[in-house]
């Protein structure tokens, strides 16, 4: 019996670099459009050029193109087209509108897909669609949101008003603390803030291709969902689901773009079957601007009651949220989401949430990073800051007056929510240090007094937020269609390596790597040992996916249990093998021994080679160690953090550059530092482009006029600062692991901070808010209206 001597170290909490990069780096990738198959067809859709309009499709005109093999329209499918998967009910009473995967008579935004010419090659497909006749009757396109709530213009006649739902909750309690503010000689503050319309735009576009293969159907599709696209394809084209295998591969990026099941899918499972060739569709950059979904998109009007000491009374939430055209899966979910997070980390008697969610000609809204989290951190961050202002305070001291205290956890919120564990006060008082806050307030102070034409502001965030998506009690209470629990499965080969099977599907976030870790450090195998299978429904179990930071919090957390199951089985053998009773063993560092003992060991690799030999096993033991876990876990996990953003502006012409950025987050314990600070980096970049660079923009007949990648402004490194970080860690206490989500975070946190800088600057001139994106010409034209000019 050989044990290793080398002295062990745990892969657990180490900076690894990822496995994954050097495929992923030098271009060794298998994207969807990388992908080919035998006899493989192209297709190409036909997108409505108008927002609103009535319709009259003749495909006749493109069949006899060269190439072409099919041209359908809705027409052609009849009953057989089905509707777009039904979305989340939010509220009984919500308006659901018919949306096919094709137009039928009604195109509703600019983008949305009428007709289908699948051809020999893909230039054929997208020459064809140019003689596709469709007569197009112009109607009024509703493109304001505020517009829009006077449903003197309908998107969808059928149902008689723009408004999806309404939700007011009961307002007695806030009136009652507005009128102590106002009694007792405290502040009231209301602002409106608009959250612009942002798009996804990960680094690939969507992709599917699909093969027929007798009556077997494998769908390779650029996804976030592929066991949730197989429920949803099986139900929506009538291919049994245990004949429909989707395959999610290399996967360039979400952001909560890809966790949808739009008509590219739906059609193209229809196409395969009906010629009974694989066909393939590749999306352009310009149709992922148009047809994958938009997040943000909301009008919030925010009021809160404080004392004149700065601790907050009330809160009130009144929001107007923009669905766009039609609901996907979870359009109208988004603003709920954030219904329990305006309160954020703080603590208050009265909190009221108000919210309207209207239907525009607009391309379809749904979960973008963070989705709700944001735009509730958003509001309430920057009326802290607009209350320290108020009252003369500092925004750290008056954030201090009114946390959770970390003695307080677990902590019940206003509106509910359980937070399990937080330190407030650590975190941000890392990030002073780390920001040097004193010494920037000092130069901005100088600056001031020297009236300085480039001036500094100082901007705070103080945040949570609530990830790992999440207790299916819960999330069915809520009326999700769908469970919160992740599923994963160890499998143990006869030489001692470990193959996880895990049903979250990695698109960027370092799964194999940190899954690799997780399973290296419990059964003491090395690192290179583990690989994982993923994104795969015919080779593992059911899973729920990747989206909303739950990938560690849960499909983690099963990992985790798996290996515990998968030890006790090889337990059993070793306790056999070195004739122990099994409680009296210990396993660490991939070891086995007798406590006490410095006697007999064996390790789990001999175990692993022990059991599938099966010539010495207990009595009723199966000879194998694989296992399985399905985790669902008992609460959210509320991640946090402290974020400080000092900008500089020129305030001649309006230019702003971030001068300094410095965040503390705390994610629970950490698997792999050097993913989290990429995770917080990323989110960092997004949250700061919602601020200062990026905006869906439409022109009064409802066009995206920011519809390529040269309009529509995605910073580059050159346009973000250094980032200064630093972690703080405080356990979750509700899994195994005690890890919070991270995927979100820096972009949730971010945005507020970037603001709060701008309008600090810009405050001595009596600005209390700037539209977002701050571009140098809003910033410009908010000093020129300050001081009385243009
Ligand atoms: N991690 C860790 N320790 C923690 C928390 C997380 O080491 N305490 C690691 C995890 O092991 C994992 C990564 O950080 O490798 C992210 O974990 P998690 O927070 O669980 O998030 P998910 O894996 O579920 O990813 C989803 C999340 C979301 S919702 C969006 S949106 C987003 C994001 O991830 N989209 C991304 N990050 C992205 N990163 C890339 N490159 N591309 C996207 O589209």
């Amino acid at each position: 019996m050989t044990v290793t001597d080398k002295e062990y170290e745990s892969a657990f909490g180490q900076p690894l670099r990822r496995k994954e990069d050097a495929h992923l780096i030098t271009g060794q990738t298998r994207w969807v459009d990388n992908l080919s198959a035998p006899g493989m067809l192209y297709a190409a859709y036909l997108r409505s050029p108008m927002a609103h309009a009535k319709i009259r499709v003749n495909t006749e005109p493109a069949k006899s193109y060269p190439g072409v093999v099919a041209v359908y329209s809705a027409a052609d499918f009849g009953e057989a087209q089905a509707v777009i998967p039904d979305a989340w009910t939010v509220h009984p009473e919500m308006k659901k509108p018919v949306m096919t995967p094709l137009a039928t008579d009604e195109v509703r935004y600019v983008g949305e897909p009428i007709a289908v010419v699948v051809a020999e090659t893909r230039y054929q497909a997208a020459d064809a669609l140019e003689a596709i006749d469709v007569d197009y009757e112009p109607l009024t396109a509703v493109v304001d949101l505020e517009e829009a709530v006077k449903d003197e213009a309908l998107v969808h006649s059928s149902i008689g008003t723009n408004t999806c739902f309404y939700i007011e909750s009961p307002g007695e309690d806030y009136q009652a603390a507005k009128a102590r503010a106002e009694s007792e000689g405290g502040v009231v503050i209301s602002r409106r803030f608009r959250q612009q319309r942002l798009l996804p735009t990960p680094m690939e576009p969507r992709a599917v291709l699909v093969v027929p293969t007798m009556d077997d159907v494998t769908v390779y599709a650029a996804t976030q969902i592929p066991h949730v696209l197989r429920l949803l394809l099986a139900m929506l084209t009538g291919q049994p689901e245990h004949k429909l295998r989707v395959v999610a591969p290399d996967v360039g990026g979400g952001f909560g773009g890809k966790i949808n099941c739009l008509t590219e899918e739906i059609i193209g499972v229809h196409l395969a079957r009906r010629l009974g060739r694989p066909v393939k569709w590749t999306e352009s950059r310009s149709e992922n601007f148009l047809q994958m979904h938009h997040g943000r998109a909301q009008i919030q009007d925010i009021e809160i009651a404080a004392t004149r000491e700065g601790k907050l009374l009330g809160l009130k939430v009144d929001l107007i949220a923009d669905l766009g055209a039609g609901l996907r899966l979870f359009t109208a979910g988004v603003p709920m989401f954030g219904a329990a997070m305006f309160n954020a980390i703080y603590k208050m008697d009265a909190y009221q949430f108000n919210c309207r969610t209207v239907f525009t000609n607009l391309t379809p809204t749904d979960a973008y990073r963070g989705a709700g989290r944001p735009e509730a951190t958003y509001a309430i961050e920057r009326m802290m800051d607009e209350l320290a202002a108020e009252l003369g305070m500092d925004p750290i001291e008056v954030r201090r007056k009114n946390w959770i205290e970390h003695h307080e956890f677990p902590y019940t919120t206003i509106s509910g929510s359980v937070y399990d564990s937080g330190n407030y006060e650590a975190a941000t008082d890392r990030a002073v240090e780390l920001f040097d806050y004193d010494a920037l307030r000092a130069e901005q102070k100088a600056r001031r007094e020297r009236g300085d034409r480039k001036q500094i502001g100082i901007g705070v965030s103080t945040f949570t937020e609530a990830c790992g998506l999440a207790p299916s009690r819960v999330m069915g209470q809520l009326g999700v269609g769908a469970g919160g629990w992740e599923r994963a499965e160890i499998r143990v080969t006869l030489t001692g390596k470990i193959q996880v099977v895990s049903g979250s599907t990695p698109h960027g976030q370092g799964h194999w790597t940190a899954w690799s870790q997780l399973v290296s450090d419990k059964l003491g195998v090395p690192f290179e040992d583990v690989e994982l299978l993923a994104g795969d429904t015919a080779t593992g179990p059911q899973g729920m996916d990747t989206y909303g930071s739950r990938s560690l919090v849960v499909g983690g957390s099963a990992i985790v249990k798996a290996c515990d199951k998968v030890i006790e089985k090889a337990k059993r053998v070793a306790a056999h093998t070195l004739e122990a009773n099994p409680d009296d063993l210990e396993f660490a560092n991939g070891v086995f021994t007798v406590k006490g003992s410095p006697g007999p060991q064996i390790s789990f690799v001999e175990v692993a080679a022990a059991t599938q030999l099966a010539h010495n096993l207990p009595d009723g033991m199966e000879p194998s160690l694989n296992s399985a876990y399905t985790f669902d876990p008992v609460n959210l996990s509320y991640p946090h953090g402290t974020h400080l953003c000092a900008v500089e502006i020129d305030t001649e012409t309006g230019w702003t550059e971030i001068y300094r950025y410095a965040c503390v987050d705390d994610v629970g314990t950490v698997v792999n530092p050097m993913i989290v600070e990429g995770q917080i980096h990323g989110g960092l970049v997004q949250g700061i482009a919602q601020a200062l660079f990026e905006e869906a923009v439409y022109d009064d007949a409802g066009n995206l006029i920011t519809g390529t990648l040269v309009d529509y402004l995605v910073p580059s490194a050159a346009d973000v600062p250094s980032f200064l970080t630093d972690r703080t860690e405080t356990p979750s206490t509700d899994n195994p692991i005690g890890a919070k989500g991270v995927g979100e975070a820096g972009c949730i946190a971010s945005t507020p901070a970037v603001v709060n800088a701008i309008v600090d600057a810009l405050r001595p001139l009596g600005i209390n808010d700037v539209q977002m994106p701050c571009t140098p010409e809003r910033v410009w034209r908010a000093i020129q209206s300050a001081k009385g000019g243009a």
